[in-house]
């Protein structure tokens, strides 16, 4: 990634900001269908989008249902996406993640298998990789170069869903790996902000950073003022019990409770800390690491055919 590139950098030498923004001043409001799922379990929205003039798709950020207490793996939320899909005759390009999620199990293989599509994800997924494939013990098999992933993102990387433009940013702070994807004139932000009243995503993960999210977050909000953005999470608030997920850039920083214009970066580390101190690991976040680190696949069966789950105890 050239020094021009680098989110840290920001201001207008940020190349691929300004190829985002170009490209959302270019593309005509409601070029791109966008449909959200919320998933109750988990709080996550996925999101299929498409060019209604060629038909193209994509999924972002599909979840696989778990019932961890039984240790059973469902398709309900994945088979939604898929009547979805074909019930609109899309044809689907590509199977998108804006990171290795903590929360949910990925359903991005059941839905390469239903559905077609490569599954994307950013390159530093591999510093992903490599923490957990330590933490899990995942031995010489567990390939740690990305290389489980059919395509991985360079920051300012550009490609087409059908004729719709897109582009990517490399937006780490939640992860080291998070990115954001700008399709056609809307941003799906991934873990990075929350709606206006929630905030900002966690920085307490391994390799996360809040100051580093704080950069990221304020990058995106350099976007046109009207540009839309998807969340990939809601959580609610004391105030709000409907969930939302679609606000604009410009209500993000006239609104937003930890990263709104005005806040400095010392303002928002400080609280973003003193907020990750007290929150519990997610639920499913052993079980979802170690599968979406392998682009959503489960590890191996063992010779009886059963696959297996790992649990570090005391590690975490
Ligand atoms: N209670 C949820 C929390 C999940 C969680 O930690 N989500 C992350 C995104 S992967 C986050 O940023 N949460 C912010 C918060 O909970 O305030 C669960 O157990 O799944
Ligand atoms: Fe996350």
């Amino acid at each position: 990634m050239s020094a021009s590139h680098h989110p840290e950098t920001g201001g207008s030498r940020d190349a691929a900001l300004a190829s985002a923004s170009a490209q959302i001043a270019a593309t005509s409001r409601g070029a791109a269908a966008v449909r959200a799922f919320f998933d109750p379990a988990t709080s996550t929205i996925s999101y299929v989008v498409h060019d209604p003039v060629t038909m193209r798709g994509a999924v972002i950020d599909s979840v696989l249902d778990y019932d961890a207490a039984a240790g059973r793996t469902s398709t309900g939320s994945a088979q939604a996406i898929l009547d979805h899909v074909r019930g609109e005759g899309i044809a689907i390009d590509w199977l998108l993640e804006t990171h290795a999620h903590a929360d949910h199990l990925s359903a991005a293989p059941w839905l390469r298998e239903t559905v077609g599509g490569q599954i994307a994800i950013g390159e530093h997924i591999r510093e992903v990789q490599a923490v957990f494939g330590e933490i899990f013990n995942a031995g010489a098999d567990f390939r740690r170069d990305g290389s489980d992933f059919d395509r991985l993102w360079s920051d300012g990387d550009r490609f087409a869903i059908g004729a719709l433009p897109v582009t990517v940013l490399h937006v780490p702070g939640h992860t080291p790996a998070c990115v954001a994807y700008v399709i056609g004139g809307a941003v799906f932000v991934g873990d990075t902000m929350f709606m206006p009243d929630y905030g900002s995503a966690r920085a307490d993960f391994p390799g996360g950073d809040a100051g580093t999210l704080f950069r990221s977050l304020r990058r995106i909000l350099q976007l046109p003022g009207e540009t839309p953005l998807f969340m990939c999470h809601d959580y609610l608030t004391e105030e709000r019990q409907d969930h939302a997920w679609e606000t604009t850039v410009a209500a993000q920083r006239t609104a937003n409770i930890h990263a709104r214009d005005g806040i400095s970066e010392e303002e928002f580390v400080t609280r973003r800390r003193a907020r990750d101190a007290g929150l519990a690991m997610p639920r499913l976040l052993l079980p979802s690491v170690q599968v979406n680190m392998r682009a959503g696949r489960l590890p191996p069966a063992e010779p009886n055919g059963t696959v297996y789950l790992k649990i570090p105890v005391d590690r975490l």
